[in-house]
């Protein structure tokens, strides 16, 4: 199977900063997702918080190389690979992945932000990177699905500032943005996935619902876009892609069974407050 992105689908990103493929998972593949990260004690022992400036707590995973588990095969499969591949316009290696463990009625919100204010502090000199998002529970605008600013991808990159432990995008112009941009609420089934660009401003709110809201997040580099200097995330490293039915025959691989020392990024050392004050602040 080659589910590459359409050409229409390639045309909508450029213009929008994100796109989103319905299904691109099947019912099969995600409950092996599913169940591999429920089950999984190691994703769970290295899972980290942070407050989120409204009051609650954002909880999430994050790794550096995707390797042999289930949560690589998502990673490094063609139809996801192939698809950053033709949205960046070369080779792209692995940046980091990590799992977004929104809890029914805790889970914490996301402030508007790009990826990029952050990723640009650690030598990444151009904006050359997409993340995709896949749906693991259902995402709704009740359980705090992502939002996203519908072209805000073309401002280029914001300076952003602390809120709560959270580096956020420059308000006054997201809010001056927010009158001429579309606010988009991406809600999406299970298996429905979202690539979006590095400077897309998105956002997410708390969870209040009594049901989860968990997505596997991967992001990629351009390969032709290797870190000056070495962050938190690693520089160019190449992307062995598997076949697409590689998640079915590699099922329940979890953490538990390659727990590789290194393979975790810790809370200080993420992109998260930590490392974005370390880096904004002399
Ligand atoms: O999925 C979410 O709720 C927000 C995640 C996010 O904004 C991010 O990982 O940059």
């Amino acid at each position: 199977m080659s589910n590459v992105l359409a050409d229409e689908q390639v045309t909508a990103y450029h213009r929008d900063g994100y796109v989103i493929t319905r299904g691109l998972f099947d019912a099969d593949e995600i409950s092996l997702l599913h169940r591999s990260a429920l089950e999984d004690r190691e994703l769970d022992r290295h899972a980290y918080g942070r407050a989120d400036g409204e009051g609650g707590t954002v909880r999430l995973s994050l790794w550096n190389h995707p390797g042999d588990t289930i949560y690589g095969m998502f990673a490094r499969c063609r139809r996801v690979v192939d698809s950053v591949e033709r949205l960046l316009g070369g080779e792209v290696y692995h940046y980091h992945s990590k799992m977004i463990l929104k809890d029914a009625k805790v889970g914490g919100a996301w402030a508007w932000h790009q990826d990029y204010g952050y990723w640009y502090h650690y030598g990444v000199l151009s904006p050359l990177l997409t993340s995709i998002s896949i749906a693991v529970d259902p995402a709704t605008r009740a359980n705090g699905c992502l939002q996203v600013l519908k072209g805000s991808h073309l401002m280029g990159r914001l300076d952003h500032t602390l809120t709560g432990d959270q580096a956020g995008a420059d308000m006054e112009r997201v809010n001056e943005a927010a009158k001429r941009l579309e606010r988009v609420y991406c809600e999406m089934a299970p298996g429905d996935a979202m690539f979006f660009d590095a400077n897309l401003l998105h956002r997410s709110d708390q969870n209040r619902s009594d049901t989860d809201r968990w997505s596997l997040i991967c992001c990629y580099n351009a390969a032709r876009n290797d870190p000056y200097k070495d962050g938190p995330h690693p520089r160019y490293t190449p992307l062995v892609k598997v076949d697409d039915d590689a998640i079915e025959r590699v099922g329940l691989r979890r953490f538990e069974a390659e727990a590789a020392e290194g393979t975790w990024v810790r809370s200080d050392a993420a992109d998260t407050a930590g490392r974005f004050k370390k880096a904004t602040t002399k």
